[in-house]
């Protein structure tokens, strides 16, 4: 578990600085005399070779994780797969890839001439998952991958890192329901992502979640520094299935809207 809590720590730090620093105010005005529990993170990455899924997996499935789950989102062209650790208090991972070659021959090229400018070494040591971005781009390439994808310029500009830490709302002696969450962030001046509704999800799906819209953060382009959207912060509510167990798994008619806390 001594290596699970070293990762999540990198992961943890990485997000509060470089993607969602409200995540400090937001954790503080959840936090209790307990530690918050992390339902799960999420990675993205691109569906090349040297990027793919499993090449992000690897330092999880090292430190005693195992895949479970298999989600797909047709119409953002988007594979992915969560991993869960023996230890229930390990966070879940969520990570997803983009189906590159779906996408037109520009933005394919575009983003290959991205990856290939990483080092051979550059995922040798697994804090590449919390490392940012591996290459050099300027505001013009990323508005023409957002064009094309919102995930795809998303990923472009920031590289890797956890988009989102998830609040489990099971481990919350305050709340108890998301929508109690969603109304104390809006009474101090957070914004709710409202696709599919603030609340994605049901006791029947067996999963309740909700996110902040993503924070707008400063990031550094070859030819200048822009505001775009960062990481957001999600609260989840898992119910037992028929055997008493809590649901783990996601859901993907709400994961698809979850995606959608990083638009503009
Ligand atoms: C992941 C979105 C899906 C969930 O909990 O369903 C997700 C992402 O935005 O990268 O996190
Ligand atoms: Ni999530």
């Amino acid at each position: 578990m001594e290596r699970v809590e070293q990762l999540f720590n990198g992961l943890w730090q990485d997000y509060v600085t470089r993607l969602c620093p409200s995540a400090l105010q937001i954790h503080d005005l959840l936090a209790e005399e307990e530690p918050l529990h992390n339902d799960h993170i999420a990675l993205r990455t691109f569906n090349l070779p040297m990027v793919g899924l499993d090449r992000l997996a690897a330092p999880f499935i090292a430190i005693g994780y195992q895949p479970k789950g298999r989600y797909r989102f047709e119409g953002k062209k988007l594979y992915a797969e969560h991993f869960e650790h023996p230890n229930p208090l390990a966070p879940k991972v969520f990570i997803s890839e983009l189906m590159v070659g779906q996408f037109s021959s520009l933005f394919q090229q575009t983003v290959r001439e991205l990856v290939a400018q990483m080092p051979e070494t550059s995922l040798r040591d697994p804090a590449f998952l919390y490392g940012g971005r591996q290459w050099e781009l300027d505001f013009a390439t990323y508005e023409l991958l957002l064009a094309e994808s919102e995930y795809g310029g998303w990923l472009a500009a920031h590289g890797f890192g956890a988009n989102h830490f998830t609040v489990s709302l099971n481990h919350l002696e305050q709340f108890t329901e998301v929508r109690e969450v969603n109304h104390l962030l809006r009474h101090n001046g957070f914004v709710i992502n409202e696709a599919g509704g603030d609340v994605k999800g049901s006791a029947k799906v067996m999963l309740e979640q909700s996110s902040t819209m993503a924070d707008r953060v400063e990031v550094g382009f070859s030819d200048g520094t822009y505001a775009i959207p960062g990481g957001f912060y999600e609260f989840a509510k898992r119910y037992p299935d028929e055997d008493g167990e809590l649901f783990s798994g996601f859901v993907e008619a709400s994961a698809d809207k979850i995606f959608e806390s990083t638009h503009q």
